[in-house]
């Protein structure tokens, strides 16, 4: 038996071929799975689980249709759809769990998070976070019309993309030390998320011994996934 994990499908109206790739992979690859977990950035913006965009729908019926098939999936809120909600969660049956959560499976116990909260050298970023994370803020965002809440994502997003440019490689990474205290604070030696678009297997040595940090790549022209099984913890890159 297997789990599954993803992150950073950047799922949207305008991107028809990704969607088929996470169709594709939910009937092929998910069904076979014992669980699958969203690591965060399913949508590739989120504002409101009332927005009546019909590709929501669709994704909410497949997903639905996963769980019916006995597969459990499991959601951690990444920066583009941290406000998803609880009536998509049950139209999708998607569990959603807390930003930071360990999980025990076949022996090895694993910390998953999206990945944004460990970026702390972009200070612009965790600035940014914390002002939308605010409860007050996203009651007030949520109850504008959906014209006024399309119009602050689109310039969110511009911003964003502005602010990108001007940032080096090197801040918009994990940062160690984060890495290293997220680990020893849960007593973990595996970890896994997305968030940084970089694909890879990081092994690292903490105080406490040898960890691995893997990280699930975003679904541009192919899809990320890892495997975990008992024999082994795979990152798979596959086409759409
Ligand atoms: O998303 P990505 O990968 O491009 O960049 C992220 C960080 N950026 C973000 C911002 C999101 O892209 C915006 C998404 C909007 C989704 C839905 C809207 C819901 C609104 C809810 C309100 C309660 O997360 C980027 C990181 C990068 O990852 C790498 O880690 O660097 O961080 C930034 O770009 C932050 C900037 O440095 C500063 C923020 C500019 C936003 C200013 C807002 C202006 C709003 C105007 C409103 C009238
Ligand atoms: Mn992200």
């Amino acid at each position: 038996m297997n789990t599954l994990f993803i992150a950073d499908l950047h799922l949207c109206a305008q991107e028809p071929a990704i969607t088929a790739g996470f169709l594709r992979f939910l009937r092929h690859d998910a069904i076979h799975a014992e669980a699958l977990y969203i690591l965060g950035d399913l949508f590739e913006a989120w504002i409101g689980d009332d927005d009546p965009e019909p590709l929501h729908a669709e994704i909410a019926a497949e997903l639905k249709t996963l769980q019916q098939a006995g597969v459990p999936c499991y959601f951690i809120h990444g920066n583009r759809d941290f406000l998803l909600g609880k009536r998509f969660a049950r139209a999708s049956g998607m569990h959603l769990l807390p930003e930071e959560k360990v999980l025990e499976l076949y022996g090895r116990k694993i910390l998953i998070l999206h990945g944004d909260t460990l970026c702390t050298d972009d200070q612009a970023y965790q600035q940014f976070r914390r002002k939308v994370h605010n409860p007050l803020i996203q009651k007030l965002f949520l109850a504008m019309p959906l014209r006024w809440r399309l119009k602050i994502a689109a310039k969110m997003r511009a911003r964003s993309r502005q602010s990108n440019q001007g940032k080096s490689q090197a801040i918009m990474d994990v940062n160690p030390q984060a890495v290293e205290q997220a680990m020893l604070s849960h007593n973990v030696h595996w970890m896994i998320h997305g968030h940084t678009h970089r694909p890879a297997v990081h092994e690292l040595e903490l105080s406490n011994g040898k960890a691995h940090r893997v990280v699930l790549g975003a679904w541009h022209a192919e899809g990320s996934m890892i495997k975990v099984s008992a024999d082994a913890v795979e990152l798979i890159q596959f086409p759409f």
